[in-house]
This record gives C-alpha cells, structure tokens and sequence, in this order.
C-alpha cells in the first residue's frame, strides 16, 4: 500500500469508533452495468488506487479468474475516507457481484450494510436482477439510493436527443420508486428516490463523472452541460469538474443512515429476539458498551491466518482474546486478530466497536450465517438464499493418493460458499458438487483443479429433481420389523400457498406455535391439521392427527427422523422431495420402550411413506429457469428458434427501437451449453441472463424415461419403484 494508503488506515482508525460517521453499503446491480467500476472510481477518489487506472484496474475483482473474465465472482469489502460538509466519512463498501450464480454473495452482503447504491445501467434500464437484488435489499431494510450509470453511452452510441435522455432516465427512476412503494409502503415517503433532494444521480464510471441536483448547485454543471461536453468528447474535461466519487459519495453520506439510525429499523427484521431484552436494546441503539453480537456474513480460508470470519458487529466491542459464542452450535473460539479491511488488505486493530463490519480469525467452526456473541442469545434470521443449487456435476480425484485433500478442500469451499451443496454419491463413491450454475460450477471446479492443484475427473452437469405427489393416497400402515408397532400415514400435496410461505421462510418450525398455527391457516391450511404440525422440512410437512395414544410423544423424535429420510430421499429416485404434506392418523405401539427403539420405530415410518407417496399419483418437479435476451429485432427469429428447441415457452416478446428482449421459461436441464448456442445463433450480438424460477412437474411423456436416467446414475434398480417394494 502507498503511504498515501497508510494515511488513510490512521483515518479509518479514528473514525471507526464514530457511528454516526460510519456508512455501511453495498453496491448492487444488475450483472455488467458498471458496479466494479464505480468502485474503483471511489476508491480513487479516496486515494486508495491511483486515479489514472479507475475504471481499469477493477481493484475489487481481486480474483485472477474476475480480472480475465471481466466479472465479479466474489463480494470484496473495502474502506474509505470521505470528506463531506466539513467532516470525514467512514465508507465500508461491499462491491457485491451482479451473475445470478453468485447472487448469494449479494444476499449474504446485505445482511452487513445499512444502505445500497442501486446502479442501473442508463441503455438497459431496469433487468431483472436488479429487481431481484432491490427487492433483497428492501426485504433486509437496506436503504437504496440510485445510480445510473454508463449515460455516455445513451448521448454518445444511442445518439438519444436531451428531451429522450432525461425521458429515459426518468422511467428508470420511476420504476425503482415503484418498486420502493410496493415493498415499502410504509416507508415509502422517507425512502422514495428524489431527484431534487438528491438521492439519485447520473454519470458514467468509465468516464468518471457524475451529476446530482445537489452537485449541479455546487458546480453548474446540468444535464446541458453533461450532454455537451459527451457529444464533443471531452468528458475528461467533465470528470474533473464534477468527479463521479464526489457525487457518489456526497448522496451516500447525505442519504443512507449511519449505525445509530440503521440498527433500529434493521434488528426488527433481521432479528426475531425480544426487542426488549438488554440485547435487543443493545442491538438497537448500537452500544459499544453492550454484550457482543455479530452476524457472520463471509468466511475465507487465508493460508496463513487460517479461517477469516467477516461480518457485521451490532453490539459491543470486539478484543483480541475475547471469548464468542457460536449461537446455537454449542461451541466458542476466541479471537485471535480484529481487522477491518481496506482494499484486499485486511489491517489489524485493537479493538473495534458496534456498527462496523469487521473481520476476525480464532472463530474456527464458525458457518456463514451464525450469530457470534458474548452471551446466549436468540440468533439471528437465517440468512436465506434465493435461488438453490439445482445443477450438479460429480467429481473424482484422479489419484487416490489426493483424495483425502479433495474432501479437504470440499469441506473448505462449502464453508466460503454456503450455496455449493457437496454430498458424497454413496453407491459409486464421487463428490456431487451442486452450486446455482454451470459457471458457478466451473469456478469451483477451476478451484480444485488449478488453484488447489488436484487433478479432477469433472462429469458433465446435471439438473437435480424433487419428487412430489399429485393426489392424495392413505392410510397406509407400515409395520416394523418385529411387527409390534404400527403407524398409519395418509400423504396429499401441500397447499401451494403454505409451501410458499415455507420456502421464504416466513413459516417456519422456529415461530411461537400460535403464530404458526395462525399463519397456517391464513395460507389455508386447516384448523386441526395446522395445530398438529410437527416438523417442517425441506418444504415438506409432518402432522400429527392422532389422539390420546400412548407413548406416541416419546416415538415422536423417531417418526420425525423417518419422515425426514423419506424427504431427503423419496421412493422414485432417491431426490429430494417437495411439497408433501404427511399425516399421521393413527399408531400402535409395543408398551415396552426395549420393543419400540430406532430400528424398529424409523423403518417403520419409512416404509408406510415410501408406499404412500408412490400409491399417490407421483410425479417428478424439474428446476426451471427464466430467460431474458436483448438482440438486434431483426435476429428475432432466430432468439425464439433457440429457446423453443429447449422446451421453452415464450412469456413476453418487448420491442424497443430496434432491439427485441425476449422473456421465456425452459428447463435448467435444456439450457445447458445455451452460452455458446445463442452466441452463435445471434453472432454474439445477443445479451442475455436468467433467474431460477422454481421447480415444476416434468411433462408426463419424460416421467418414465426420466426416473430411469436418475436411477441408473445413481445405480439403482432399472425398474419402476412399487409401493410393494416398500411394503408387504
Ligand atoms: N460506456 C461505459 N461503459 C461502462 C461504464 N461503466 C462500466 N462500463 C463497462 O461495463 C463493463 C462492466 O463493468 P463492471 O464494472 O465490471 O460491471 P459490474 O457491474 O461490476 O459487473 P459484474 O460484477 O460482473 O456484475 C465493463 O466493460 C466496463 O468498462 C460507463 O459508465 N460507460
Ligand atoms: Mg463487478
């Protein structure tokens, strides 16, 4: 770091035990409309990186892999120091990446900032991941204020006059509002983008110049002067005058709530503990002086600290030597190092208090998403990931010799990456690795193989299904073994609109069992099925409907655990299943606890639902994809061919100028090698992107066939599961 950079950490040292100077953002947007390269131009702007390479050097793509592929992989935090008004600023920025297969870097980066820059690009307008990651943001409390971005090109390639340019960036501002309105309503006035007040502002980060209503007061440079200086090429001319980081960074400080203001409204949401309690209190109002509460929201692996736990600090003061709490997992580290960071650095401190994001090593079995604390606290909301890892390629060292690394690594990688999902594939002995993506996949791939050095056997991806029913079938009695217990089980598809509440986590097993009961009903589930629900699993619902039979409460921790078999593992492929609802209507069980043990009680249970749910009109759910493509109108054509040839449906075809966007649906598991296929359908003149859309059945002509493929991977007997195989 240049001394210039060393200046700054002394500032950043001061100001860190200020909350009301601190401003943690994150800057999020659709992929490619310029996030990484406003960044630079703050950093530079804060004398961090050299001005002459903003823009250039995306010095938050740390990454070699982000620098050749010109995308961002991973969230980068850094800090700043901003001079505003007469005071100094803390900035702790999140650079966050805009792909949907890294889209839980975003998810997990709100969790630790107060505010967002929205950075839309002016040409595209609004995508859907902006929508996604505004929509995640607003969930959180994150407060957004707005940047739109890259307007050079709107004056300078799309030749726009000034009457179409400020239409144009006026429906961008319009459609984030809107959106800040329906999620917010409440909130609405406080938080609504206003151009005069403002919360919004305009520029070009490659070019480095921005402009507010603020700052044209200041400068007198407007919207005139901005479309001339484009039109004659010289916006250096314009950056100097009105530089994008000043802009930036003055609406960041004016507009996004410090700690002290933050915390109120975000504990509510994020926390559901007793606001009351001393560290509800604490939490609320940001006391350094209160017991310690931290959300991890990132964990690397540094070769020489070992484990790096980043995350957000809402109360107390964190000490070298201090002794945390793992909420939950019954475990404590203490904490050797307390860091912040500033640029890829990570600068060590003494101690560092309430409301900032701070990293720590000693923590070592430490998971994305866990609350670290002094004392034992409710923790924190589960940090929610909105799309699942649907793809999955199996993986195998090529020499024995490396297989004990790999499964290290493996272990490593899901820690960082709580969106890879690794399981072993027991029946053939390879790692399935299961991440968002095909890119997400090839990068962890990339990891192994290159920067890890362990040769690897790669398999071509595939998509993983969900097994579900379509009728109702029951009861079906599953005897056990010594044929003393038996249990009766009915099983029917799950309300959609429970499943749905379930999947965004706003029903859950956690929830106080009135609130639950109350919200069971509202997504219409009823009245006596809602107040005998006993677990909730991977979207999947146990109820107990018996009454008064004896012993049944002390079996009911063994029913649970075959019921959760069976949905890890359902009868026609052994995929997950989704969307049951399983009731228990009836049991008989031996009065000697020695004759209803485990072995007797979970095969049981398994048996009567595997039959159950094959007698129930079965049927696999395949992930489904979004799929939005710009071209030129007169490549049409070929845009619809391409993703008709993928059982694709077309949901809306939008004409502008002389560009068509496309939206369409198709399978994830025919949109493998698309990449490729629609760059040469459309001579690289296409852009696209896609959004997980869920799981939906598979048509009936690809059942069969379908299970089949699944079973033989997985080297399963190549017929069709009966419910005879399960029970006699
Ligand atoms: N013309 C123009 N190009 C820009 C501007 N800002 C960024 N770009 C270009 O847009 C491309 C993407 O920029 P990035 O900063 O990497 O975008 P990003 O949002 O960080 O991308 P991801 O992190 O991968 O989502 C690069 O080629 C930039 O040079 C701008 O203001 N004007
Ligand atoms: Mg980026």
């Amino acid at each position: 770091m240049a001394t210039r950079g060393k200046k700054v950490v002394e500032r950043i040292k001061v100001l860190m035990d200020k909350p009301e100077r601190i401003r943690n953002i994150g800057i999020i947007a659709h992929i490619d409309h310029g996030k990484t390269t406003l960044t630079d131009n703050l950093l530079a702007g804060a004398g961090i990186i050299s001005k002459e390479l903003a823009g250039e050097q995306l010095f938050t793509d740390f990454y070699y892999l982000e620098q050749q592929r010109g995308i961002t992989i991973f969230s980068a935090n850094v800090s700043m120091v901003h001079e505003f008004e007469g005071n100094e600023y803390l900035i702790n920025l999140i650079d966050t990446p805009g792909h949907v297969d890294f889209g839980g870097g975003v998810t997990r980066a709100l969790r630790a900032v107060d505010g967002a820059i929205v950075v839309v690009d002016a040409v595209e307008g609004i995508m859907p991941q902006t929508e996604t990651v505004l929509r995640q943001a607003l969930r959180e409390n994150v407060k957004p204020v707005l940047f739109i971005n890259k307007v050079d090109r709107l004056i300078n390639e799309l030749k726009v006059d000034k009457k179409e340019m400020q239409a144009r960036l006026a429906r961008i501002i319009d459609g984030v509002n809107r959106m800040i309105k329906s999620m917010k309503p409440n909130k609405y006035e406080e938080w609504r983008l206003d151009v005069a007040e403002g919360s919004v502002a305009f520029g070009s980060a490659l070019y480095k110049w921005a402009i507010s209503v603020p700052s044209m007061q200041k400068t007198g440079i407007g919207f005139n002067e901005v479309y001339d200086y484009c039109t004659r090429n010289e916006m250096d001319k314009l950056a100097e005058q009105s530089p994008a980081h000043e802009v930036v960074l003055d609406m960041v400080v004016k507009h996004l709530p410090n700690p002290l203001d933050a915390q109120k409204i975000r504990i509510p949401v994020i926390w559901r503990g007793d606001i009351g309690s001393d560290i509800g209190r604490s939490m609320a109002k940001c006391d350094r002086d209160g017991e310690v509460a931290m959300i991890v929201t990132g964990i690397t692996v540094d070769p020489h600290a070992g484990e790096v736990v980043t995350g957000r600090l809402f109360s107390g003061t964190l000490r070298k030597g201090m002794e945390l709490n793992i909420v939950g997992k019954h475990r404590k580290g203490r904490v050797q190092q307390v860091s912040v960071y500033i640029g890829e650095h990570r600068v060590e401190v003494n101690e560092i208090c309430a409301g900032n994001i701070v990293a720590i090593t000693g923590i070592k079995d430490a998971a994305v998403g866990d609350t670290l604390s002094t004392v034992d606290m409710t923790p924190f909301e589960s940090i929610r990931h909105y799309s699942e890892p649907v793809v999955t390629v199996a993986v195998e060292a090529k020499s024995m010799k490396d297989l004990p690394r790999l499964i290290e690594v493996l272990r490593k990688i899901a820690k960082e990456d709580p969106t890879i999902r690794i399981e072993l594939n027991e029946e053939t002995g390879e790692h399935l690795i299961s991440g968002m993506g095909e890119l997400h996949l090839e990068i962890v791939t990339h990891r192994i193989n290159v920067d890890e050095n362990i040769p690897i056997i790669v398999s071509p991806p595939i998509v993983v299904y969900r097994e579900t029913v379509q009728g109702t079938a029951g009861p079906v009695e599953g005897k056990s073994p010594n044929r003393h217990n038996r249990f009766y089980f009915v099983v029917e598809p799950l309300e959609p609109e429970v499943l749905e509440k379930i999947k965004e986590g706003s029903i859950t097993m956690d929830l106080d069992d009135k609130v639950r009961r109350r919200l069971l009903e509202g997504a219409g589930m009823n009245k006596d099925e809602a107040r005998g629900v006993v677990d909730i699993y991977e979207g999947n619902v146990l109820i107990d409907m018996t009454k008064g039979i004896q012993f049944l409460n002390e079996t009911m921790e063994l029913i649970i655990e075959g019921f959760r078999d069976v949905m890890s593992k359902g009868p026609l492929a052994r995929e997950r299943c989704l969307g049951i609802k399983v009731k228990l209507v009836d049991a008989k069980l031996h009065e000697d606890a020695i004759h209803r043990g485990p072995a007797q009680v979970i095969p049981a249970v398994r048996a009567a639902l595997n039959a159950a749910i094959l007698m129930a009109k079965p049927i696999l759910l395949e992930p489904m994809q979004e799929v939005f493509i710009t071209a030129p109108q007169s490549l049409l054509g070929n845009v619809t061919r391409e993703m008709q040839g993928r059982r694709g449906q077309i949901l809306d075809i939008n004409m502008e100028g002389d560009m068509v966007t496309v939206k369409a649906k198709a399978p994830v598991a025919e949109m493998f090698g698309f990449a490729g296929d629609i760059r040469s359908a459309t001579e690289g003149r296409a852009l696209w992107s896609t959004e997980f859309a869920g799981f939906e059945p598979i048509p009936q002509a690809l059942f069969h066939d379908t299970v089949m493929k699944i079973r033989k991977r997985k080297g399963l007997k190549l017929e069709m599961p009966q419910p005879s195989d399960f029970i006699s």
